[in-house]
Formats: C-alpha cells, structure tokens, sequence
C-alpha cells in the first residue's frame, strides 16, 4: 500500500534535494481526529503530492519550483491532538532550521503545511509565534472555526481560529465564511475580528466587483507579517465536494486566487497551509485542485516574502 512518505511534491519532474537548498518546505500532516460530517482528511496529504505530479512547473506567472521545494517526512499522527499538536510544532520549527537560514534579514524558508484536519493549523502558528512574535492570520474557510470548543473538545477543527486569537494573541481576517454560529458571530464583534463572508461578497455583486472595488482587504492596522490558512471548503461545493462539511455558495478557482493575491500584497508571508482535502476515490478533479492550489500560493508568497 502506499503510503504518503512515497510521494514528494511534484516528485514527477524534480530530483530529490536536500531541505538547505529549498525554500518551500512542505510538511504533510495526516490527522483527522474531530470531523464532524463526512471523513477522510487523513488521505489528503497524500492525495495532494500524488496529485502534484500531474502539475506544470509554469503556473502561467511564474515557477515557483525554481525556488527549491522539499517535501519532509509525514508527522506522525497517532495520541491525543495535543501530542500530535506538539509534533507539528517540532516539524515546523525543524523546516524552519532545515533551510537556508536568513539572508540580509530575508525570510528563505516556507512552511507549507498539507493537512489533515484544520487543528493542524495551530501546530504551524505556535511554532510561527515562538520565532516571529506576534503576527496575523488569513483564513479563507466556510467556516468561522471560532468556537471555543465542539464536540467536547477545545482542539476541534470547529475550534482552531478561537485558539489563534484567545491562546495565541494572534490577529485574524477571515475570507468567504457562509457558517457560523450565533456566539461565533458575538465572539467575532467583541474581538474586532475583520471578514469579508461570501454573503457580503455576493450582496455586493460577487467577488469579481469587490475586488475591483477596493485596494487592500485587510484592515489598514492588520500586522505586516502574516500566515496564510486555506480551508478548501472555502471553495464551492460544486468545485470542491471532497471535503468534510462541503457549503454551497462559495469561491471559485480565479475569485479565490485573486483575494489571496490581494490579502497578501504588501505585506510578508511567513507560512500557510491547505487543509481538510479528504478525498473521494475515483475523484481526481478535487485532489489535483488542491494540488494546483498549493503550487500557485507558492507562486503568490514568491512576491510577500
Ligand atoms: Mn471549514
């Protein structure tokens, strides 16, 4: 059977090389403990690399595998979420030193994390916070992921954007949630956390006119230094069913790409993640999608680094 340490990322047209040599430094996270509704997150990493061979290295912008990518070994995902949450933390802090350090004070590696359920996310920005200090998260999702705990546990993927601002002190913007819950929709007013949901987006005519309409989409106060979360729900369900709690009336493939591309502009990325992929057999559409989607966020941090 095949495992996900069989695959790299874009195995199919890069030799193997070593982590100082690359930039991105993906990280596959297999753990899906917490799923609410349909299963399967813990095939998603391995889902994505298989997929990745079938990507050009020209995205159409630019080849980010110029850059060197490294696909590291899979963090074992077996115990409680925090010991696999501690695991996380180490696997970053370990790409982190595994690339080629800092030059002139320039960021040179990129955690990439492939998940998974959305709990891994907090692995990456703990160990984010210990290098880097405070910074700010852009969560593209269905869901607000605000609660503060789901299903009896403070670790749900339902949970994951509360533990980054009550735990970790970090600031938030969220893109293309469509569902909350009443207390989320509190917690969120009382903390001041900026979003731009799907239904304000649609309410103003669709993704398309918002971004013509405004220059940056995050608030002018939001901390320079940012990590990216992409939950792939974020997408429509018609573009996307292969994922835990699939929502109509979402983004689609441009719309998405082009409010990364915003969110990002002008600021300096630190790391991020796709998750909660979880695959449906026979299905090759969603998996390369989430494959296709890494690879150009790559292309995108090319210009925030
Ligand atoms: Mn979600």
């Amino acid at each position: 059977m095949r495992t996900v340490d069989t695959f790299r990322f874009l195995a199919s047209e890069l030799p193997p090389a070593a982590p100082k040599d690359c930039l991105f430094q993906v990280i596959p996270v297999p753990f899906e403990a917490t799923v609410s509704y349909g299963g399967g997150t813990e095939h998603g990493p391995a889902a994505i690399l298989e997929a990745s061979s079938q990507l050009e290295l020209w995205t159409g912008a630019c080849v980010p595998a110029e850059r060197g990518i490294y696909t590291w070994p899979a963090v074992p995902c077996s115990g409680t979420p925090e010991e696999v949450l501690e695991r996380i933390e180490q696997a970053v802090e370990a790409a982190l030193d595994g690339g080629v350090g800092k030059k002139g004070g320039a960021q040179q590696t990129l955690p990439v994390l492939l998940g998974g359920e959305h709990t891994v996310t907090l692995g990456a920005l703990r160990a984010l916070k210990k290098r880097y200090g405070r910074f700010g998260v852009i969560h593209f999702d269905a869901h607000a992921d605000l609660r503060e705990s789901y299903e009896g546990s403070r670790f749900s993927h339902a949970c994951v954007m509360r533990r980054a601002v009550d735990d970790l002190g970090l600031a938030l913007f969220q893109i293309g949630v469509r569902s909350l819950s009443g207390p989320e929709v509190a917690y969120r007013e009382a903390r001041g956390i900026g979003h731009l949901d799907a239904r304000e987006m649609a309410e103003q005519g669709g993704p398309g006119v918002v971004l013509r309409g405004i220059g940056s989409l995050l608030p002018s106060e939001f901390p320079e230094t940012v990590y990216l979360s992409f939950d792939v729900d974020a997408f429509d369900s018609s573009l996307m069913p292969a994922t835990g709690t699939p929502e109509p009336g979402g983004l689609f493939w441009w719309e998405a790409l082009l409010l990364a591309r915003r969110a990002l502009a002008g600021r300096r990325l630190i790391g991020f993640d796709v998750v909660e992929l979880a695959p449906i057999r026979g299905m090759h559409a969603p998996s390369f999608l989430a494959a296709r989607l890494v690879y150009e966020l790559m292309g995108e941090s090319l210009q925030v680094l």
